[in-house]
């Protein structure tokens, strides 16, 4: 790239461009970013920021939370709160939603978070991140948690920033998928990737293996397909990434193809999935959908679920477009 486009350049490109978003959206936009750049400072102190080890408590999930999932959900709610572009947010921190305080103006947007994603990784200084979603509020007085519960194909802006070697900030506002690589010398995020692509087939795919005895006989027939490579009906070997953190599982696959699946499984039979609808398999399905792959939970889009609840949660596959759709008619045949 010969001149360097920084995002606040590229978001008023965008704004401009038969007003692709609206001003609030775009200033929406830049206040994540810079949530984002301080909590890139935090993770990248390590033991020498206090961001390491466990708070003690635990989230409405039922998991115990590190101090730094604690703290980047402050650094998020701090950020967002004042500056009228926001009605609420929702976070996988927080039971209930976060209304704008009334001494602030109340915009028009609801802003959907996992604030630290991939906290078991936190400790191991191996790569984590943060995704966003954000919706419009519907017409009507105040805010509600059910005002939230509108499926992903109402996102207006969707992205994650990965907290890695790197700190790149992914995001889509519906016209394609657009990286940004943090230069921390001149504290700006620059434009190093647009259009991102997902190639339609791969030779990669990304699970939790342990799960396996506990997985559905749709996953169990893909997988095990999979590992036969060569000698079985796929002809072709494949590779297994796991990072354990969706962030940046997702972001290998969004630069150089691959498939992701946290499915359904029986240790907790009553819950539809691990992950979270609304803030983590919505944003990430979107911007797979965007850059030309697949997002299903096996039997619909991704995008088309409609949440029950806030902490929704939901099985997740998404990546190439082949791959993707070769496990949804595996649940069909099943
Ligand atoms: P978190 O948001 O509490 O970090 O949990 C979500 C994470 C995902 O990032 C990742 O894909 C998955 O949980 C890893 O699960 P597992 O521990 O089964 O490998
Ligand atoms: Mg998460």
């Amino acid at each position: 790239m010969s001149k360097k486009i920084s995002l606040t350049r590229y978001l008023v490109e965008q704004q401009r461009m038969d007003g692709h978003i609206p001003a609030q959206l775009r200033l929406l936009l830049e206040v994540v970013a810079r949530a984002c750049k301080r909590i890139s400072l935090t993770v990248n102190k390590g033991a020498l920021g206090g961001g390491l080890g466990s708070a003690e408590t635990e989230n409405i999930q039922g998991e115990m939370q590190k101090k730094l999932d604690i703290i980047a959900n402050e650094v998020l709610i701090e950020a967002n709160e004042w500056g009228g572009h926001l009605a609420a947010m929702a976070s996988e921190e927080m039971d209930g939603i976060y209304i704008v305080p009334n001494r602030y103006p109340q915009g028009e947007y609801l802003l959907l978070f996992d604030p630290l994603d991939g906290s078991s990784n936190i400790d191991v200084n191996v790569s984590i991140g943060m995704i966003f979603s954000v919706l419009i509020k519907p017409e009507g007085p105040g805010v509600s948690a059910q005002d939230f519960l509108q499926p992903g194909n109402q996102q207006v802006a969707a992205g994650y920033c990965v907290f890695g070697p790197q700190t790149t900030l992914v995001l889509t506002v519906g016209d394609g998928v657009a990286m940004f690589t943090l230069d921390r010398e001149q504290g700006s995020f620059i434009l190093t990737a647009e259009n991102m692509h997902v190639p339609d087939d791969t030779q990669e795919f990304a699970i939790n293996m342990s799960n396996m005895r506990h997985w559905d006989a749709p996953v169990k027939r893909y997988i095990d397909e999979c590992l036969q490579g060569k000698d079985g009906p796929r002809g072709k070997d494949f590779n297994m990434r796991w990072v354990g953190s969706m962030v940046a599982d997702v972001h290998r696959i969004l630069t150089r193809g691959g498939v992701f699946l946290y499915p359904w499984d029986k240790r907790e039979p009553d819950k539809p999935g691990k992950l979270r609808l609304m803030y983590e398999a919505n944003p990430m399905g979107w911007l797979i959908e965007q850059a030309g792959g697949a997002a299903s939970n096996g039997k619909q889009r991704i995008l088309e679920v409609q949440p029950g609840k806030l902490h929704e949660r939901v099985s997740v596959f998404l990546g190439s477009k082949n791959e993707v759709q070769r496990i949804a008619r595996y649940y069909s045949e099943a």
